[in-house]
């Protein structure tokens, strides 16, 4: 598979996928967008693929957000047509079953913190700054930043953000459940490589069990997520891995997973 806006590296079952236009801040133009999509699906469906990271190339941006020289003499309806950035919320969230951390190296911004928000988790570098500034530009975010970032601080931070623009820093980031942690930039390639070839490492099933679990208790009410918890916590129970993790357990020897 070729791409020319983004690099995509295996390192055992871990791929990583890192978008690469530097001199643009690593801007999500369409050609980004499409080879996302495909790396994504690639990674799906490779069955020795267990977990993904996705980062941005440089020091300096994660993704400064949808590339508005592309955007400016867009007109609505071509926006509407299209679809603008369905295919994300389809392909990256929806049908990406197995569990991705974005890698967040710099400015997330706009479309670019809208991307990092789809992953599973985040982890921050010391330097990463996250924003919805699309108000600055006369428009709002379009790739569920309303949605994701007020759900991940709350309203009072995710209406001031949308409001003013302000960029959050990881520092505040941390503190507001944004991140699950920040580290020195020089360590965060190492730190999200280790944290996903250890989720790599667990029993597949159980990983997209325990993804989808959590992601259903932000779409649906309590009562039906713990319906739902119930019942694929009992799918598990029929697993190889479940008979040979708790085996391995009373065993006192290392459980050795199927996948399945
Ligand atoms: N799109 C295109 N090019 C960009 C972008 C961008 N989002 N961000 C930066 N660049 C380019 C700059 O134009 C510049 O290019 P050049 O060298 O050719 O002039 C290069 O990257 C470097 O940028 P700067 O010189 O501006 O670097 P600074 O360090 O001075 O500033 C900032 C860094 C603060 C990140 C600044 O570049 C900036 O504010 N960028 C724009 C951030 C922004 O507004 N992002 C939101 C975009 S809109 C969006 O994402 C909407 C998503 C939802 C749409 C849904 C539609 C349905």
């Amino acid at each position: 598979m070729t791409y020319e806006t983004i690099l995509v590296e295996t390192f055992g079952a871990v791929t990583l996928i890192t978008i690469n236009r530097p001199k643009a801040l690593n801007a999500l133009n369409s050609q980004v967008c499409a080879e996302l999509v495909r790396a994504f699906a690639t990674f799906e469906a490779d069955e020795a693929q267990g977990c993904a990271v996705l980062t941005g190339s440089g020091d300096k941006a994660f993704a400064a957000g949808a590339d508005i020289k592309e955007m400016a003499d867009k007109r609505a309806a071509e926006f509407f047509l299209a679809d603008f950035f369905a295919d994300w919320q389809s392909r990256l969230v929806k049908s990406t079953r197995k569990p991705w951390i974005a890698a967040v190296n710099g400015f997330a911004l706009g479309g670019g913190c809208e991307l990092a928000m789809m992953a599973d988790f985040i982890i921050a570098a010391d330097c990463a700054k996250f924003g919805q500034p699309e108000i600055k530009l006369g428009v709002a975010p379009g790739m569920g930043g309303s949605q994701r970032l007020t759900r991940a601080v709350g309203k009072a931070k995710a209406m001031e953000m949308c409001l003013t623009g302000r960029m959050m820093d990881a520092a505040e980031a941390e503190r507001s459940g944004l991140v699950t942690r920040v580290v020195p930039l020089k360590e965060l390639a190492e730190d999200a490589l280790r944290t996903a070839n250890l989720i790599a490492s667990m029993p597949r099933m159980a990983a997209m069990v325990n993804k989808e679990m959590v992601n259903t208790a932000f779409e649906t009410t309590l009562e039906q997520a713990l319906v739902s918890e119930r019942r694929l916590f009992q799918i598990l129970t029929a697993t190889q891995d479940k008979a040979e993790g708790m085996e391995a357990f009373i065993k006192k020897r290392p459980a050795v997973w199927q996948g399945r």
